[in-house]
């Protein structure tokens, strides 16, 4: 068993809560988590797709781990800004980028970093989901073999490949405050055709649409924009995710 698969085992659907250490100071960051974890979130993921300092990351770590005893995960956008005071890190390729350094050449070099830091990895199948009219940061930032709203197929080929290539997990995301999640269809699809961990993210603002995501086979939900603007909303989505 991975640690994921661990952590399934243990308590069930999984929910973390992304804190973006651009956002605020790192004390700041300590409190959010803090208030996540009295809610029941499962680990605390750190980072972000315009994180550009890994002064700033190493503090929001440091300051979580004083306040929290949830693991906490790195979601890196850069082997720069790698630190050695998470407890894991989503050693993850963004697979459907058409840019080879998202997909391999930050990994290839991060690889070095990550054995000197000596950091715990979870590897990861990590997608992009175009569900928004406007581009989101994530979009914006890489070329993508554009996977649409509805592009099922599509997104099962790379939940397959994911699969195939002996990643622990696949992380699906809409991007940061997209203007609608990945539907549910999608998720059911791909879970029909893997059995890895499946992390779902990306506009997931309320208890409903969680629940709806874990009936439809996800395991892992992730919120970010409900961290940072309304943190009570996470209590109600890991209360709703627990009826199922
Ligand atoms: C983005 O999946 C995360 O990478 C979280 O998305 O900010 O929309 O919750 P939100």
């Amino acid at each position: 068993m991975n640690i994921i698969e661990e952590w399934l085992s243990e308590h069930g659907k999984l929910h973390f809560s992304l804190i973006d250490p651009d956002k605020q100071p790192p004390a700041e960051a300590g409190k959010k988590a803090e208030k996540c974890a009295k809610y029941g979130t499962n680990a605390i993921m750190v980072g972000g797709t315009t994180v550009s300092s890994r002064e700033m990351v190493y503090e929001t770590v440091a300051e979580i781990k004083k306040r929290v005893e949830v693991p906490v995960i790195l979601f890196p956008n850069s082997k720069e800004f790698l630190v050695d005071n998470a407890d894991y890190l989503f050693f993850m390729s963004l697979l459907n980028s058409s840019d080879p350094s998202y997909r391999f050449y930050e990994q290839l070099e991060g690889a070095v970093v990550v054995k000197k830091l000596g950091i715990k990895r979870i590897p990861t199948g990590y997608i992009v989901i175009s569900t928004s009219p406007i581009p989101t940061t994530v979009e914006k930032k890489t070329n993508l073999d554009k996977i649409g709203a509805d592009d099922i197929e599509k997104a099962v080929k790379y939940a397959l490949y994911t699969e195939y290539t002996g990643m622990h997990c696949l992380y699906m995301d809409a991007g940061s405050n997209p203007y609608q999640p990945i539907k549910d269809e999608m998720v059911r699809a791909v879970r029909e055709n893997i059995s890895i961990p499946l992390i779902i993210g990306g506009g997931i603002r309320d208890g409903i649409t969680a629940r709806k995501k874990i009936e439809a086979g996800a395991d892992v939900i992730v919120t970010g924009t409900a961290v940072e603007e309304n943190i009570e909303v996470v209590g109600e989505i890991i209360k709703e995710m627990k009826k199922v």
